[in-house]
């Protein structure tokens, strides 16, 4: 009977045990640069395959209104860490080489939330977030505050942006293999009147600038921002996915046994656009195809460390960008001239740069093997409200002054019967600009305050004409937002505007 009475109570327990673990899995979020709602085959592209970005969709939840909530980097990963719109902060715009910490240590984000309910922490890739104090990043000594001080256990990273100096790895507080003989010095001055740029040596270049992007050369390639220094810490473009890989896989096989969350950040498909020599010419796209492939193998590299260390079932895998696609983005790799019949945004307008929807409606899928059950979602889900959702999986009780504008949509990423995603979404282009899209249900606010809508170097057919201060749109019949329909609907747009300067204005919407 004791015996029994044991034996019951050890089942009990391991019962216990595996329920209480169900609850916790592995988050594991891979956030693509630049990629296009358009840009992978289970979306929709037929130029190339996606197979392992596929096979992520076939087992788990595709979203067709899934979205980041900027069109360019720095707002949509401020946004995605600290559950607040990015407009609410200062300097949230795209950062510069030697941009300090923009986010400040103590500010809860989904990697403290996480952090605090028992996980590992970890990201790593491209951070584009500022590191260090005001006077911003002491490359040669502690790279603090970072990651490392808003929840993160450790960081593997690229600092900046792979097209902005300098081209080193920092792992935790310090520059990778730094010899303190070649200090590291990074300005936005010519150092010298000989220091080789992409102006003065422009036919040494193995890739051609065509805006921005000519100052210092590495690898061939001119960047912005100028550097010196620093020679045994540089990498080489070509191996950074490579390397990403190797140290998530390193990350997932150490953390096996325990609760963990990763941040995969992709620089992938971001310019200068250099794939792995074995992936170059991988696809008729030219660079800008063959680093969706390159990405996409990285994708399978880490669906396979799950499956390899028995935690495809313990772990949550989001797939996300961080803003729509971009053609020329300042170099010439063929984007343009190979693009054939392959729609970047699909049936989308914009891209980066615009709140037109292809500036922030991006792939966005998740996967949980065994807990959720493959669909296609057309709910309303958005990278800032992974923060909410990961407090309520980890059942954590949300601060009343974090994560102003993160909803839980938990029930939508997984899929749950009935469950909903938002009912709005204000989208942003870059930094606190005063233009924004407002998405309630099916109806699409603009709001111009500058009465421009695009980036005009970049988007040349959409050329940054004056537009009206604001458009209102149906998504549903004209998801390309190509009829401005506020005539017709005064009440809809007059709603819709006060909604969004109430959003705006009360400095929450949560
Ligand atoms: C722009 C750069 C662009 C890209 C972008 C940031 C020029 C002319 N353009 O200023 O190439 O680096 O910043 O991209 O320099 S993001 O995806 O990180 O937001
Ligand atoms: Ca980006």
């Amino acid at each position: 009977m004791k015996l029994l009475g044991i034996s019951f109570a050890i089942s009990f327990l391991a019962v216990f045990a595996s329920a209480t673990f169900a609850e916790t899995p592995n988050i594991v979020v891979i956030m693509a640069d630049d990629l296009g709602y358009g840009d992978v085959s289970c979306y929709g592209a037929t130029s190339l395959k996606t197979p392992n970005i596929d096979r992520l969709a076939a087992e788990g939840i595709r979203f067709t209104s899934g979205y980041c909530s900027a069109s360019t980097c720095t707002p949509t990963r401020y946004s995605f860490l600290t559950g607040t719109y990015a407009f609410r902060g200062k300097r949230t715009g795209i950062a510069p080489p030697n941009a300090p910490a923009i986010i400040q240590p103590g500010t809860e984000t989904i990697a403290s939330i996480l952090q605090n309910a028992g996980y590992a922490t970890a990201v790593i890739g491209k951070w584009h977030l500022g590191l260090g104090g005001p006077e911003g990043p002491d490359w040669n000594g502690n790279l603090k505050p970072g990651p490392l001080e808003i929840g993160f256990d450790s960081c593997f990273l690229l600092p900046t942006t792979n097209d902005r100096v300098p081209q080193v790895y920092v792992e935790n507080h310090r520059v990778l293999n730094l010899d303190p003989n070649d200090p590291l010095w990074v300005g936005n001055k010519k150092p010298s009147p000989d220091h080789p740029t992409g102006i003065t040596h422009r036919d040494t270049l193995k890739m051609n600038w065509s805006h921005g992007h000519n100052s210092t050369i590495h690898n061939g390639i001119s960047r912005i921002g100028f550097y010196t220094g620093g020679h045994a810490a540089r990498f080489r473009d070509e191996d950074l996915a490579d390397k990403w890989v190797e140290q998530s896989k390193q990350f997932i096989a150490d953390n096996k046994d325990q609760p963990f969350f990763l941040f995969f950040s992709s620089h992938d498909i971001h310019v200068p656009r250099i794939p792995h020599e074995r992936f170059q010419g991988a696809t008729s796209l030219g660079y800008r195809g063959d680093a969706i492939i390159q990405l996409d193998w990285c994708v399978g590299e880490l669906l396979d460390a799950l499956e390899k260390n028995s935690l495809s079932e313990k772990t949550l895998v989001v797939f996300c960008s961080d803003n729509g696609p971009v053609l020329d983005d300042g170099y010439e790799d063929g984007a343009i001239e190979k693009l054939g019949s392959h729609r970047p945004a699909g049936q989308f307008t914009g891209g980066k740069y615009s709140v037109y929807e292809g500036g922030t409606r991006t792939p966005f899928i998740t996967r949980w093997t065994g807990r959720i059950s493959p669909a296609v979602s057309d709910e309303i889900v958005c990278t800032i409200d992974l923060a909410a959702s990961a407090a309520a999986l980890t059942e954590q009780e949300l601060p009343e002054d974090a994560c102003l504008d993160s909803f839980n949509v938990l029930g939508a990423l997984l899929g749950t019967e009935g469950a909903k995603g938002r009912t709005s979404l204000v989208q942003q282009d870059n930094g606190a600009s005063g233009t924004f899209g407002y998405r309630s249900g099916n109806w699409k606010l603009h709001r111009h305050d500058k009465r421009q809508a695009r980036n005009v170097v970049v988007e040349t057919k959409l050329a940054n004409r004056p537009v009206e201060r604001f458009q209102l749109f149906n998504l549903k019949d004209d998801p390309a937002e190509r009829n401005n329909l506020i005539d017709q609907n005064p009440e809809v747009a007059s709603r819709l505007k006060s909604e969004l300067s109430e959003i705006i204005e009360s400095g929450r919407s949560r």
